[in-house]
């Protein structure tokens, strides 16, 4: 008889609130029991856990696979992408659709699902990237969000003239997202000013990679922030900035939910790994820091990680936006070199799908920063509540979706950009011991990493419809 169920047996579960020893049924797709010495018939394959955690699918809430950004593509694919998601131990990624000036969100959604679903190989869902607002606009996100489960925006309070949506737009939004019970996530940058401080460095000749993070000054992060959280109290809707680098942006986040805002945030492994001391040189290679915004001072780090830890920030997202540095490598093109001799033209962008989870373990469990049901609030349990995927997504509960990693705690492993599994011909941890390694991920039950071996399937993964936010 062949297999219809799973039991991983003797492992440690690990939650955003327990932590115990257990056997763990998956059948049908789903947790079905959890307990002690559950009895197995021939239809049941058994994995011996015994000293692995038993941990919830990553939720990777911010990734570019595929996406156009100028006149480029992230050089992921959604086939490359969540391939080397699904090694790094995330099963659910939310990628975008992005409304172009002529074109309506629900046109921005079908395009997406359609090149995205013959090549997923884990779940995903979909931000609409909302770059545009007049009545129709609202309309269509309305139908959206109860209609098609897409139940997330994002908006750019930076790049004018590309993706920036000025204050009424982002005010209009906010209003009725948050009445429908959506999420509106911002990109908190003042755009008008940073392309201002762009240009002058430009006509004073200084072009390299380095002035990247010298024209996009975290006051201007946090300027930006502050004036999305009152555009938001305004409107009465919670709010979620993305990609949080600076103490300037933090202190406003703060301040407000101690005034009872309901404001959430994400910042990404990159900021906790790396400060702007890489910028220190003129060399081209820099290039691959440029992310936007770009890495912050070790003081920003640190406050980053008291934030991480009492809960003002309340998501780690990789912000996943990778561009080759080898300009043509498999065929992608104006990637980082484009920018070679105007730091302006670099795509803004870094790659991290593979690695979230095994970094922060190794930075966060294992230098005494964050506790392990903390990590799995963060990267898996806090994401799916405040996006609606909860609690089919990002926890080990019976009737959850048996999105499970199974990983152990006393590997340890060097990272190279060689031995990942997406396209980039680059990682920021080149050379890095982390300790820690995903062993196996199942997919609804589905093994579909086991070690070394790649056992997933393009299409396999499924557009994840989600709900109303859980945020309070
Ligand atoms: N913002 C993102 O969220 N990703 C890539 C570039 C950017 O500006
Ligand atoms: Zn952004
Ligand atoms: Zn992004």
């Amino acid at each position: 008889m062949s297999n219809t169920a799973t039991l991983i047996r003797n492992g440690r579960v690990i939650t955003a609130s327990d932590d115990y020893v257990a056997d763990v049924l998956m059948r049908d797709g789903v947790i079905h029991t959890i307990g002690h010495r559950i009895a197995t018939g021939d239809d049941v394959a058994v994995v011996d856990a015994t000293g692995l955690y038993v941990l919830p699918g990553g939720v990777d809430i911010h990734v570019h696979l595929e996406n156009v950004i100028g006149p480029t593509i992230t050089c992921d694919t959604f086939a490359s992408g969540t391939r080397a998601a699904a090694f790094g131990g995330t099963t659910t990624i939310v990628d975008f659709a992005l409304q172009t000036q002529a074109n309506s969100p629900l046109g921005a959604i079908a395009r997406a699902q359609r090149s995205a679903e013959s090549q997923v190989a884990v779940d995903f869902s979909l931000h609409v990237i909302v770059t545009r607002v007049d009545e129709q606009v609202l309309q269509d996100v309305r139908h959206a969000m109860h209609h098609e489960g897409v139940t997330s925006f994002k908006m750019f309070m930076a790049y004018p003239g590309v993706m920036m949506a000025d204050d009424a737009a982002i005010f209009r939004m906010l209003r009725q997202v948050g009445a429908d019970g959506g999420m509106v996530a911002l990109h908190a940058e003042n755009g008008t000013v940073i392309d201002l401080l762009i240009k002058e460095a430009l006509q004073a000749g200084h072009t390299s990679p380095r002035y990247h993070a010298l024209t996009r000054p975290a006051i201007l992060e946090g300027e930006a922030t502050n004036r999305g959280i009152r555009l938001a109290e305004l409107a009465g809707a919670p709010i979620y900035f993305v990609h949080v680098s600076s103490n300037q942006a933090l202190k406003h986040i703060v301040a407000a939910r101690a005034e009872g805002i309901p404001v959430f945030a994400e910042t990404c492994p990159h900021y906790l790994l790396f400060d702007d001391s890489v910028y220190n040189s003129d060399a081209v290679e820099i290039a691959k820091y440029v992310m936007t915004p770009p890495l912050r001072t070790a003081d920003d780090q640190k406050h980053l990680w008291r934030a991480l830890r009492y809960d003002d920030l309340q998501v780690i997202a990789t912000d996943h936006c990778p561009f080759c540095m080898k300009e043509g490598h498999l065929g992608y093109r104006m990637q980082k070199m484009r920018g070679k001799d105007d730091f302006s033209l670099i795509p803004n962008g870094a790659p991290g799908i593979e690695t979230r989870l095994a970094s922060l373990f190794d930075i966060g469990v294992m230098q005494g920063k964050l506790s392990l049901n903390r990590f799995v609030e963060l990267t898996a349990t806090t994401p799916a509540k405040l996006f609606g995927m909860f609690p089919r997504k990002g926890t080990i509960a019976v009737g959850s979706d048996a999105d499970v990693v199974l990983f152990d705690p006393s590997a340890t492993q060097t990272v190279q950009a060689e031995n990942l599994h997406g396209n980039c011909d680059y990682t920021l941890l080149e050379g890095r011991v982390l300790r820690g390694r995903v062993e196996k991920v199942f997919l609804r039950g589905t093994l579909i990493v086991d070690g070394l071996q790649w056992l997933g399937r393009e299409g396999m993964g499924r557009f994840v419809p989600r709900g109303e936010v859980r945020a309070f």
